[in-house]
């Protein structure tokens, strides 16, 4: 026996038109991603008098969203039947009318958002070169957090070096300020006291030097080093390399342009030495006085 999809009449016979529907299923929508959060908050690390080593290690990795499912298909068919005469001699003629109907994919799910965070934490690490490493990464598709904020980072006395990621791509830029002891690592403000030394990201960061000796890394990025007339000190830029700039402010007439600068450089055991005052240079490690160029210097 035929099952008759379409009934039809003598005046339909011989017909091909076939017309079939079929509703297909919509795709379902991705999951979120998950969020990733690994933060302290409310430490305090307080070093001895001899060298501390301390460093705070912090990895984030959030998940994807799903991915939205695809929309199911709907088959559809019709079909006509064609008699001669009236209803009791079938020929063979049948028409069919077939197809398929994809539904629409779902929405991919939302990125997770991974955050790696130090906050309201208090290092002092006493007398004794002291180390203080920031090892933070966030990854992830969604929005990523390194930050440390509202911490208290003491360096005390010695020559203490503060080291401010890994150097590894992705990271947040570090905003280094030694004259009014102020760190931007990410987003929100530190206290800095008592640091010689420090190391950068691999973004573009920027140093503002303060009285006393400091020695700066910049590592990657196009760093920017700012030191103000009475740096007072025989401060060192142990990576200066093409895309670094150095500024010079305040120093008026004396400093504002490259050949006085360049007048006031000397190549001393490996280094370009620039002397900014009486007491206070600048050391460029590795690098010769030949090799500056304008552009590496801002007034
Ligand atoms: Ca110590
Ligand atoms: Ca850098």
């Amino acid at each position: 026996m035929y099952s008759y999809a379409v009934s039809v009449t003598g005046s339909w016979l011989g017909s091909t038109k076939g017309i079939g529907f079929g509703n297909a299923g919509d795709g379902g929508m991705g999951g979120a991603g998950g969020n990733a959060i690994a933060r302290i908050q409310g430490h305090e690390v307080t070093g001895s008098a001899a060298t501390d080593s301390v460093t705070f290690s912090l990895r984030a990795t959030s998940g994807e969203g799903g991915q939205g499912g695809g929309g199911g298909t709907g088959a559809l068919s019709s079909r006509i039947k064609t008699y001669t005469g009236c209803c009791d001699t079938r020929t063979t003629d049948e028409v069919d009318t077939t197809g398929t109907a994809p539904g629409a994919a779902g929405a991919d799910g939302a990125a997770g958002h991974a955050i790696a965070m130090v906050v309201a934490t208090t290092v002092d690490l006493g007398a004794g070169d002291d180390l203080l490493s920031f090892d933070l990464l966030a990854t992830g598709v969604g929005s990523n957090i390194m930050a440390v904020r509202d911490s208290q980072l003491h360096g005390g006395e010695g020559w203490d070096t503060l080291t401010l990621g890994t150097g590894a791509a992705g990271e947040a830029r570090a905003l280094v300020n030694v004259r009014d002891g102020l760190l931007v690592l990410g987003a929100g403000t530190n206290t800095i006291t008592g640091w010689e030394g420090f190391v950068g990201t691999s973004a573009a960061d920027r140093f503002t030097d303060g009285v006393g000796s400091q020695a700066y890394t910049g590592r990657g990025g196009a760093d920017l080093f700012v030191f103000f007339r009475g740096h007072a000190g025989n401060d060192a830029i142990r990576d200066f390399e093409a895309g670094d700039v150095i500024q010079l402010h305040g120093f008026g007439t004396r400093f504002d342009s490259f050949e006085e600068i360049l007048a006031a450089t000397q190549d001393v055991g490996g280094s370009a030495v620039i002397e900014t005052a009486a007491h206070s240079t600048i050391s460029l490690f590795g690098v010769t006085k030949a090799s500056l160029t304008a552009e590496m210097f801002g007034f």
